[in-house]
């Protein structure tokens, strides 16, 4: 759950010595050893609660302390940080940075952590602010298989321009998503101009995150046979840009065929973004080759987007279809939980179940119920 402590081994990270006692994250205080966002696992029980206007002013001054608080809160489940952070987005979100918001994807092991340290360093050193997330629903078992470790990004990780935090773990890909949206409000509250998120290559989470980005990028590695290595081709319609990365020593030709081929795909793939063609190209993360194009390519694909109110149509499309899955959770939720349905669900989709009663039949009685339920 750490964001911006690179080198330390995850078991120190709540380890307070005497000295850093008294960093309470107020702003003003940056220390890099204090365990910034209390509720991490063993929150201090003396940590005073922060006022909406801390918190608000806290990530608007770029602090990165009260950042990584304002996200925790954010991702606590407890009704009470709920309203605290509904509150703080809403006085955050008129003063964001426009930024470019890019998701990538790729099978495991293909180098997105390293292109995004090379990409990342190499944004800061142009004057960016470059933030980083992942959506990893994987987490909540794993404890966080994407930058879980962050030996690919150490630099980055140490850079005052970069902000890196892991997958917000816990609960469902839809509470997952919900925590990186918000995250990537504040963000762009605190400052960062190019959000960046990561995901793994599994199927339902590339698609919730392409509907949370402006750019989509798959990283793949050649050599894994024709098949598409596994990724589907459903991954590579959603995709803006290709990158066959490892494009280095032995791996250059094999690299150059691949993307050849990719090239011919998609030739024949409707393109994900209306007016933008998506190609292939190789690039080394690992020497940094071809990593400056692939950010000129995503340059030209925002001037091409907002020129032709794509850009701007695609996030406020976006916006409505958050507030939409927003709204269907939530009456998921009420409905599932009300008292004339928790009781009589169960038996009525077994009955289904065992060819019964017809879906239709249980699905009306269900809704029946619930609206009958409702005016009590
Ligand atoms: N030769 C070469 N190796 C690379 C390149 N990019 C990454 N690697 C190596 O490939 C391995 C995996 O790199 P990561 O950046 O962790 O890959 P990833 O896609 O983030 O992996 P997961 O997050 O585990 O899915 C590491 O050993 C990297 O050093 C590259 O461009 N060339
Ligand atoms: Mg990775």
């Amino acid at each position: 759950m750490k964001d911006d402590q690179p080198k330390q081994n995850p078991s120190a990270l709540h380890v307070r010595k005497g000295v850093d006692g008294g960093h309470d994250g107020l702003p003003g205080t940056r220390s890099r050893g204090v365990d910034a966002d209390g509720a991490s696992g063993s929150s201090s029980p003396r940590r005073r609660q922060l006022s909406v206007q801390e918190y608000v002013d806290g990530v608007r001054s770029g602090d990165r302390v009260l950042l990584a608080r304002a996200i925790t809160l954010i991702e606590s489940g407890s009704a009470e940080h709920r309203d605290l952070a509904s509150e703080v987005l809403t006085a955050l979100l008129p003063h964001r940075r426009p930024s470019v918001r890019v998701g990538i994807t790729g099978v495991p092991g293909a180098g997105k952590s390293t292109l995004i340290e090379s990409l990342g360093g190499a944004l800061t050193a142009d004057g960016h602010k470059v933030a980083v997330t992942a959506v990893d629903p994987s987490s909540s078992v794993t404890g966080g298989s994407i930058l879980g470790d962050k030996t690919r990004m150490e630099k980055l990780a140490a850079d005052p321009n970069a902000f890196i935090r892991p997958s917000p773990s816990g609960g469902t890909l839809g509470g997952v998503a919900r925590k990186t949206r918000e995250t990537v409000l504040l963000f762009e509250a605190a400052g960062y101009d190019v959000i960046l998120v990561e995901t793994v290559g599994v199927g339902q989470s590339e698609v919730l995150v392409r509907s949370m980005v402006d750019f989509f990028l798959l990283v793949l590695i050649a050599g894994a046979g024709d098949d598409l290595q596994g990724i589907k081709k459903g991954v590579v319609e959603i995709a803006d840009a290709i990158l066959i990365n490892k494009a280095d020593g032995a791996g250059t030709q094999a690299a150059r065929r691949a993307r050849a081929e990719f090239e011919h795909v998609l030739h024949y793939l409707r393109p994900a973004t209306e007016g933008w063609r998506t190609r292939a190209f190789n690039t080394s993360a690992r020497t940094g080759e071809g990593v400056e194009e692939f950010w000129q390519v995503v340059q030209k694909y925002v001037a091409v987007t907002r020129k032709s109110g794509i850009f701007a149509a695609r996030r406020a499309e976006q916006e409505r279809q958050w507030v939409r899955s927003l709204v269907q959770e939530g009456l998921d939720e009420l409905f599932r939980n009300h008292p004339a349905i928790r009781d009589t669900l169960p038996a009525l989709e077994e009955q289904v179940a065992r060819g019964e009663l017809p879906a239709t039949a249980a699905a009306a009685r269900l809704l029946a119920a619930f609206r009958e339920g409702l005016k009590d």
